[in-house]
């Protein structure tokens, strides 16, 4: 799906995003997933052809082989599968899609949603230049956005940091996300990041050196937030406990299912850890559960839940429509949204593959 303006991170320049969607034909109804994974190995190990093959060679004949399963049971019956957990989440989501269509039960209420609709932050990507970074970001303003996130890498923060900052006012939330473009011996200069009264700073270092955040963390008074690190519920509790991240993002798709999601969101209530729900350029079917798990009690800050207009000109449901910088939690059974086959029809790429019980 062509996105409507490029989107540059440190990992790179996206102009489209290609899209893996698993659909489930059970006796009780269909369900849908959307996989999150990038179409390159670039902001995790996983890839859409890696997840595709994955699905198709073990965890959908696994699933199939399992007979009658709940989407609770999806996760032990795919466990031998060491890892993949973007492909295991998008076949969970959609075995729990398929379950709850056919109780006539919400996403949000399955999740334990707490508000009908949901605070909206967008993210914003690295620009050519620092006057084009603010006509973006002052579109955003415009359309009611309540948090602004502001993509960095070496070379490109501090300057386009201040500028934002100078834009929104002092009372505004403004946040950064690194995706791992950073090294220790930055943390000198990520302190002065201090001086704009940031919300928190997400991930400047590589996924496993949850030490380097600790490090960070002591020195710098701006929180720490971690993304690509935290693949689950073990992992955050011990990220939280060594002090390396005061506030977790939460992607269903990093973590292998909106299950582990709620798990980590319920660690974190615990512990007082405020979390927010982050997101990886989805389509409706993706966003539409983003979006009732952003309603749970810990989400307590603006996710990157942007409408679907942010990134798609069509969608592959019914568009999301910011009202008042929040997204309405769709009320309908499972996703709640509808899924325009149509035009998943139109626009794939490749013959479906029917994966059937042998
Ligand atoms: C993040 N998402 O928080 C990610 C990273 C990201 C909204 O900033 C194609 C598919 C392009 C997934 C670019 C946001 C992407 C992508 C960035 C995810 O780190
Ligand atoms: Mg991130």
């Amino acid at each position: 799906m062509p996105l409507v303006r490029p989107f540059e991170t440190s990992f790179g320049r996206q102009t489209a995003r290609e899209v893996l969607l698993v659909r489930v034909i059970t006796d009780a109804g269909d369900g849908w997933g959307e996989c999150v994974a990038m179409a390159d190995p670039v902001y995790s190990s996983e890839y859409v052809e890696g997840c595709a093959d994955v699905i198709r060679s073990y965890l959908a004949p696994a699933l199939l082989e399992a007979g009658t399963v709940r989407a609770a049971d999806v996760a032990s019956v795919l466990d031998f599968v060491i890892g993949h957990r973007m492909a295991k989440a998008a076949v969970e989501t959609a075995v729990l899609d398929a379950q709850l269509r056919a109780s006539g039960t919400s996403f949000g209420e399955y999740f334990g949603a707490v508000r009908p609709e949901v605070d909206c932050g967008v993210s914003v990507g690295i620009a050519p230049d620092l006057d084009s970074l603010l006509a973006e970001v002052a579109g955003y303003v415009e359309e009611g956005y309540r948090r602004i996130k502001l993509k960095i890498k070496p070379g490109w923060d501090l300057l386009p940091v201040a500028a934002v900052r100078a834009l929104l006012g002092p009372e505004a939330l403004l946040q950064v996300d690194a995706n791992t473009a950073y090294t220790i011996a930055d943390i000198d200069h990520l302190r002065e990041l201090d001086a704009f009264g940031l919300l928190l700073i997400e991930q400047p270092f590589v996924e496993e050196d949850i030490a380097a955040h600790v490090r960070l963390a002591r020195a710098i008074d701006t929180p720490v937030c971690l993304d690509e690190s935290i693949t689950g519920t073990r992992v955050a509790i011990d990220a939280i406990e060594r002090d390396a991240t005061s506030i977790i993002n939460i992607k269903a798709g990093r973590v292998g299912g909106y299950l582990e999601a709620i798990r980590i969101h319920d660690a974190c209530l615990e512990r007082d850890v405020p979390v927010w729900c982050g997101g990886m350029l989805e389509t409706g079917i993706g966003r539409a559960a983003n979006v009732a798990l952003a309603a749970l009690p810990g989400f307590t800050l603006p996710g990157d839940t942007s409408a679907s207009n942010r990134y798609f000109a069509e969608d592959l449901t019914e568009s999301f429509v910011l009202v008042d910088g929040r997204l309405a939690v769709p009320a309908g059974p499972g996703s709640g949204v509808t899924v325009r086959t149509e035009l998943v029809e139109e626009w794939k790429s490749r013959p479906t593959q029917l994966i059937t019980r042998a």
